[in-house]
């Protein structure tokens, strides 16, 4: 094949309907709450008494309200971790809240839940562990029975869900036990069926797993990948598997630096589209321990893993567990709150772009196109964009801006429809005469939020110099500094992730010299 015609090959691969839906809505959250809140645990091994679960002052519209103020359009909640412990009133065990003093065993916090995202219009989405350490079926292939019977309520009975986590861990083979073959393709196919707008994620085919847990997001994070098994063996090996309290310390090995770039695929023949989502908790654990009120991430870290999850082509979920009382607790609340008033500021100030020069664009596709931000709310599609009538080598846009302003960001994005297609770019701004580059980005995808240090200007370049064939884009937003919205600062933990890739990329290499020289 030449080189044109697997770039033809790998611009042919765009995202589904689902996948389409969840990148225009990419961030949301996670709630991990259950047996395990009350025995400040984190895993549970299934024999905790259903009695513990007493929460006195519960209160779902609460997380429900606050999580929708920090931004979150969909809450996923863990109907059952892998204790097995249900909250909601299933037909398939009795290990769940029917047997706890919780409203003398007739409560349904899934239901609670589910009402409360009705009522204030945020999307609602399941969690159910595949790994359950109650079940005595665990292990056979009844136990896939058991398990469609739980989706199934689940599915049916609390109204639209807009998401299904499958999580891969699993740490049967520690406990002594058989590890079990989930049906995955069971599994999918009922969900298909009965939540056709179901996003299915992490074991799924949505939605991929960025690879860690630590809110580490890449530099150049592509949709287009290999279709090989992401599956749940290395999910398994990578996600949390012990009982910690601690985060467990960001791991890569099959999750290597650019999954998509030209020299990965190159080596494969078959594509997929597969977003990538960062899943990250507010605290060191994924749920709540009183040991760590103070060590909620700071508003800064939050913001920064929002500019670079959000802001890089990824989707980003966000945990914060109730307490035992069932209610966020204050610390987390306010914490959620300075994030969304320092990230709702930053993007207040956009700046109005009076004069466009491009190359000359195909018949109806005009640049100004990329400056009104809009979609169909029913297919996801952009409902304008601008592309170059003709390939070339690089592709200069310059943006007059209506007015000299302190500019610390742009958000850019590629109407992905026709894939993802950007690979490196520059954005340059005009001080005192002179263009001067004040950012380089790899990949654009569904959203890049360029940020850097505020430069008084009047003109920006946007400078694509790496594009497979040529680039489409849907959307280009300046934005003016504001004192309250300042940027985010890298996090220190950036560069021990940096240093990880980079260790990765050193062994892939040795290993492929070795390979080389072997044969
Ligand atoms: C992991 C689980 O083991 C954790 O407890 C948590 O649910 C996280 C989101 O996924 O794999």
């Amino acid at each position: 094949m030449t080189s044109v015609e697997r770039l033809k090959l790998y611009t042919s691969v765009v995202p589904s309907r689902v996948q389409r839906s969840i990148q225009r809505d990419n961030f949301n959250a996670f709630i991990h709450y259950g047996l395990n809140t009350f025995a400040n645990k984190e895993w549970s091994d299934g024999t905790l008494s259903p009695e513990i679960f007493n929460p006195t002052n519960q209160d779902a519209e609460q997380w429900v309200k606050v999580l929708k103020f920090a931004g979150a359009k969909g809450i996923i909640f863990t109907a059952k971790h892998h204790d097995g412990f249900c909250m909601w009133q299933t037909a398939t065990t009795d290990y769940s809240v029917k047997s706890s003093p919780y409203l003398d065993g007739k409560g349904d916090v899934v239901k609670e839940v589910a009402a409360a995202c009705k009522k204030h219009g945020v999307k609602f989405g399941i969690y159910l562990s595949p790994w359950d350490r109650n079940c005595p079926l665990y292990g056979s292939a009844e136990y896939d029975d058991f398990y469609v019977a739980q989706l199934k309520e689940l599915l049916t009975g609390y109204g639209e869900i807009f998401a299904v986590w499958l999580d891969g861990a699993c740490g049967a083979a520690s406990d002594g036990k058989p590890v079990q073959k989930y049906d995955f393709n069971r599994y999918y196919e009922v969900i298909r069926k009965l939540q056709p707008k179901a996003v299915i994620s992490n074991c799924g085919p949505d939605v991929r797993w960025v690879g860690n847990e630590g809110g580490f997001a890449r530099d150049g994070e592509w949709c287009v990948i290999p279709e090989m098994d992401y599956g749940t063996q290395s999910i398994i090996e990578q996600s949390q598997h012990e009982e910690s309290e601690n985060m467990k310390a960001p791991s890569v090995e099959m999750f290597g630096e650019e999954l998509g770039s030209r020299e990965m695929l190159e080596k494969y023949s078959e594509f997929v589209w597969s977003p990538a989502e960062v899943d990250v908790s507010i605290r060191p654990g994924w749920f709540y321990h009183k040991s760590q009120d103070h060590r909620i991430r700071s508003v800064n870290n939050l913001l920064y893993i929002y500019y670079t999850a959000v802001g890089g082509n990824s989707l980003l979920l966000l945990n914060v567990p109730p307490d035992a009382t069932g209610r966020l607790n204050d610390a987390d609340v306010d914490r959620l709150v300075r994030f969304a008033d320092r990230k709702n500021a930053a993007f207040s100030k956009p700046v109005t772009v009076d004069g466009v020069t491009a190359p000359v664009h195909e018949e109806g596709f005009k640049p100004k196109n990329m400056f009104r931000f809009g979609f169909d709310k029913n297919s996801f599609e952009s409902t304008g964009y601008y592309t170059p009538k003709d390939e070339a080598d690089s592709y200069e846009i310059t943006l007059k801006l209506a007015k000299t302003c302190k500019v610390d960001k742009l958000r850019l994005i590629e109407n992905v429809s026709f894939s993802q297609r950007v690979e490196s770019f520059r954005i340059e701004a005009k001080v005192n005469g002179k263009f001067k580059t004040v950012y380089y980005g790899k990949t654009i995808g569904f959203n890049r939020i360029a940020f850097f240090r505020a430069v008084r200007t009047d003109e920006i370049k946007i400078v694509i110099d790496s594009c497979r064939l040529k680039p489409y884009i849907e959307y280009v937003g300046v934005f003016e500094q504001d004192k309250k919205g300042k940027n985010p600062h890298a996090s220190p933990l950036k560069s021990v992730m940096k240093a990880i890739h980079r260790l990765h990329n050193i062994r892939a290499a040795k290993k492929k010299a070795h390979t080389a020289s072997d044969g």
